[in-house]
């Protein structure tokens, strides 16, 4: 990694300190904007495509139009990664709705901004693939597809964030989002997986979830590997009567939780399917990503 962090913001790169962008932008007044958090393996840029793609539909889907080709914005991840001498870590690229006025419509809105951060990540502990996460329930609901859809990986995470709040008050790591009907959706920041009888079930996404790259990814692996994979909907009673449960996401990978509000699941350890997923994972992203150099 390089001495000093360089920040892509809109066409030019700024020293860490002086990357700015106006107190106008409504990314920052209304929470107006998408964005995506990018991992880099060994030189490569994990998912790229796939991470291009999902930042571009949501844009779409909030009527962003974001100025450049998709081309052009992997090439400014890439480069972001050049100019910082990155070969591990995590990449965040945000499109805000750009600078407007103190009003609501994106109407006075006529440029959106492209902010592109290459930097190290902090990771769960190295233990904690063994032990796994004590979770808790949040009370926040997740936001209903009709309302928020949480497919928009958008600047407003304030939903995630509530939860968050009552994770860390309870000191748990991560919290377990419901929807407004008491069905698993989905963590803060995590997909959701669970291991019932030798099957592997996960909640779909028309259920108001992040449609997860790495969930995905492990879905494929995981058929790959001769598991039968389920898409359906559960509740917090299928967890703690699982015999493993797991979650994934771009910072976790794929890490096991042995604990539902204080009730432990299975044995209370990372099991055999967990662990063999997450080695089947680990040596997918040892070979696969666009090369950074
Ligand atoms: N659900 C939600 C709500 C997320 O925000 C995931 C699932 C997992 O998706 P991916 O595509 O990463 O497998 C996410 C992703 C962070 C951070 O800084 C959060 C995410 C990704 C990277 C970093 O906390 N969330």
């Amino acid at each position: 990694m390089a001495d000093k962090q360089l920040v892509y913001v809109d066409g030019s790169f700024f020293d860490k300190m002086d990357a700015k962008i106006s107190v106008f932008d409504h990314g920052l007044l209304y929470g107006d904007g998408v964005f995506e958090g990018i991992r880099v393996y060994d030189g490569r840029v994990f998912k790229l495509k796939e991470h291009i793609d999902r930042i571009f539909n949501a844009a779409k889907a909030i009527s962003l139009n974001i100025p450049l080709q998709k081309d052009e914005v992997t090439e400014i991840v890439l480069e972001t990664c050049r100019k910082n001498g990155i070969s591990d870590g995590y990449v965040r690229l945000v499109v805000t709705r750009g600078f407007g006025d103190l009003g609501l419509s994106p109407l006075k809105c006529p440029k959106p901004s492209i902010i592109c951060i290459a930097a190290t990540i902090a990771l769960y502990p190295p233990e904690f693939y063994h032990t796994g996460l004590k979770v808790i329930t949040s009370t926040v609901r997740r936001n209903k597809a009709t309302i928020i859809d949480p497919q928009v990986k958008s600047l407003n995470y304030l939903n995630n964030i509530l939860a968050r709040i009552e994770a860390d008050r309870l000191g748990a790591p991560e919290a377990l989002m419901l929807t407004e009907d008491g069905l698993v959706a989905e963590c803060t920041g995590d997909n959701v997986f669970i291991i019932v009888k030798g099957e592997i079930w996960t909640p779909p996404i028309h259920m108001g979830i992040l449609d997860g790259i790495t969930r995905s990814t492990v879905i494929e692996l995981a058929v790959e590997s001769g598991y039968t994979v389920k898409e359906k909907e559960f509740t917090a009673f299928n967890i703690l009567t699982s015999d493993e449960c797991f979650l994934t996401g771009t910072a976790a990978e794929l890490i096991a939780v042995t604990e539902l509000d204080g009730k432990v699941i299975g044995t209370g350890k990372a099991g055999a399917v967990t662990r063999h997923l997450l080695e089947v994972f680990q040596n997918y992203t040892k070979t696969n990503g666009e090369k950074i150099y």
